[in-house]
């Protein structure tokens, strides 16, 4: 069977296209309105705000067809913010209107206790029996979003399955055979690509259950702490693309960019080890011309064959002029990493000069890389790579930056430091410090934010507490901390002793010190919830 896919050019649909695929089944595009009508079964992955899927929709002529199809049952599995698509509107993107399907207006998550985009891995509670469902576990499947449905509006002819986040909202809808999921089943690993090949196979004969509501739902879901793989990846001096890694960011040893090992081979090799998302860092992209960059849109392409996990890709993303003449923005070069297969992409120096302009002039000038980015593919896909580093002080009065009094003194006995912002892999440090630039990020539009931290990577010495702790305080939007990992226990130490909603390691796992599941095992059995 072929299975009609609604691509309207925004952010990553080559994820859903390589998990149908991968199911079995081939995969067409909707060339014209009318195929939305006839289409034996269509997806319809919501990618970007609100507003940019309703008038992409409204520009192509495809709201009326949709209409028709959902109103004549015809089977339809939306995906995101097409499950929000079906509601009369979104507070994400005021005076436009949504489909209309289901009442009521999708709202914006607002408890302050919870960061802001929900990213990760969150359960679901059934409200019906559903085939779609056939054979889940009560798995965690993979969310990404500011905004949701809300349950009061959804009557139970519509209401599929509901997830706790501060409050409960809709993450899963269905009436006949029109289904969404605000989920990502193309991103939720084996148990959503079970979840979408139930939706491929309803009508084909493949026999599907009805799923009763498991008889163990918890009685609340909870978000999972995500542990994350990182791949530093750059051209070694034979003209090999590797996975390198430093010592505090020098990743050179006996002169020779360390290998350890290949790209696409390590990330599949993480997903199948239960890494819940992959992170690629193209380390030396401060100074390559990244869209001429082939390599890492072709190590993003291959690795989104086989990994149905987040991908986040960095380095480089930036505005560009090429040795031709030939200017590209730094949504062009985020543009193309999406189509290739990034879910986020990661900003490191840029974010550094767009924080620095917007310190001196206090305004926004919608021209930096995380507002372009952020208004066309929602803030959740703009992550913050922050390569931080310690600046020791004896008196907080001696610096006008934000200053913490340190558990481990300077090398002159100083109780206190700051943390210096740093740009082009650590060679140059700038006038910033890190809480003026994460808070300046997140101002600006940021989702996420990936901390390292140059005194600890590859140290193997333990996660710095202490900054970790300052920028969590300083931010609403989740953090993922990084650098420093040595042993599994120091992921029970950095989710026991901060707030962090992630940790990422890179060294320990490519030398294959600890796995992931080693990881995973520490942190629950001290009653942390994992996937
Ligand atoms: O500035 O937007 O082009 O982005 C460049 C990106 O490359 C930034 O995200 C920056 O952090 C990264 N980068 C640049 N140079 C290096 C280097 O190592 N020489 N790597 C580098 C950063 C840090 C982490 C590392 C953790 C965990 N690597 O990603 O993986 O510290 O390591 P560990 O678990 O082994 O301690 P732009």
């Amino acid at each position: 069977m072929q299975i009609t896919l609604l691509d309207y050019g925004a952010g990553n649909v080559r994820s859903v296209r390589n998990a149908i695929r991968k199911l079995g089944y081939t995969v067409q595009d909707v060339q014209s309105p009318e195929d939305i009508v006839t289409a034996e079964k269509l997806i319809f992955p919501g990618v970007g705000s609100f507003g940019l899927v309703m008038t992409r929709l409204q520009e192509r002529g495809y709201i009326e067809p949709l209409k028709k199809r959902i109103s004549e049952n015809k089977p339809f599995l939306g995906i995101c913010v097409a499950l929000q698509a079906l509601y009369e509107g979104s507070e994400e993107s005021p005076g436009i209107s949504g489909l209309g399907i289901i009442p009521g207006q999708v709202v914006r998550f607002s408890d302050k206790a919870y960061s802001v985009p929900q990213i990760g891995w969150n359960g679901i509670k059934l409200q019906k029996d559903s085939a779609l469902l056939n054979g889940y576990k009560n798995e965690k499947l993979y969310f990404v979003h500011s905004y949701h449905a809300k349950v009061e509006n959804t009557g139970p002819e519509w209401l599929l399955a509901v997830t706790d986040y501060g409050r409960e909202f809709v993450s899963a809808v269905e009436r006949g055979n029109i289904s969404a999921f605000q989920f990502h089943p193309e991103k939720s690993g084996a148990a959503g690509l079970k979840i979408l090949g139930n939706f491929l196979a309803q009508g084909t004969g493949i026999p599907l259950i009805f799923t009763q509501k498991p008889a163990n739902q918890p009685e609340e879901t909870k978000i999972a702490k995500r542990i994350i793989a990182c791949l530093d990846v750059r051209s070694n001096d034979h003209g090999d693309l590797v996975v390198t890694k430093g010592d505090q960011y020098d990743v050179r040893h006996e002169g020779e960019v360390r290998n350890l090992g290949k790209p696409v081979e390590l990330a599949r090799r993480y997903y199948e080890e239960g890494a819940d998302e992959i992170t690629f860092l193209n380390i030396t992209g401060f100074r390559d011309y990244p869209l001429q960059d082939q390599p890492m849109l072709e190590v993003l392409e291959r690795t989104s064959e086989n990994v149905f996990v987040p991908l986040t890709i960095g380095g480089g993303i930036r505005e560009f002029t090429d040795a031709a003449g030939k200017t590209s923005t730094s949504l062009d070069v985020a543009s193309a990493y999406f189509r290739s297969g990034a879910d986020k992409v990661s900003i490191g120096s840029d974010a550094v000069y767009a924080v620095e302009d917007y310190l001196r002039t206090g305004e926004k000038t919608g021209k930096s890389a995380i507002e372009q980015i952020s208004v066309v593919y929602g803030a959740q896909a703009v992550v913050i790579s922050v390569d931080p580093r310690r600046v020791y002080v004896h008196s907080p009065k001696e610096t006008v930056h934000a200053t913490i009094a340190t558990a481990s003194p300077g090398p002159g006995g100083e109780q206190y430091c700051w943390y210096q912002c740093t740009v082009k892999g650590g060679r140059e440090g700038r006038d910033v410090d890190v809480v003026q630039l994460v808070k300046s990020c997140e101002t600006l539009g940021a989702g996420e934010i990936l901390l390292n931290c140059i005194d600890r990577d590859g140290t193997n010495s333990g996660f710095d507490l202490e900054l970790i702790n300052l920028v969590k305080q300083s931010v609403s939007i989740p953090v993922i901390a990084s650098s420093g990992a040595g042993r599994a226990s120091h992921f029970v130490d950095v989710f026991q002793g901060t707030s962090t909603d992630a940790a990422l390691a890179a060294g320990i796992f490519h030398r294959k010190e600890v796995t992931i599941s080693e990881v995973k095992d520490a942190v629950s059995a001290v009653g942390i919830v994992t996937r």
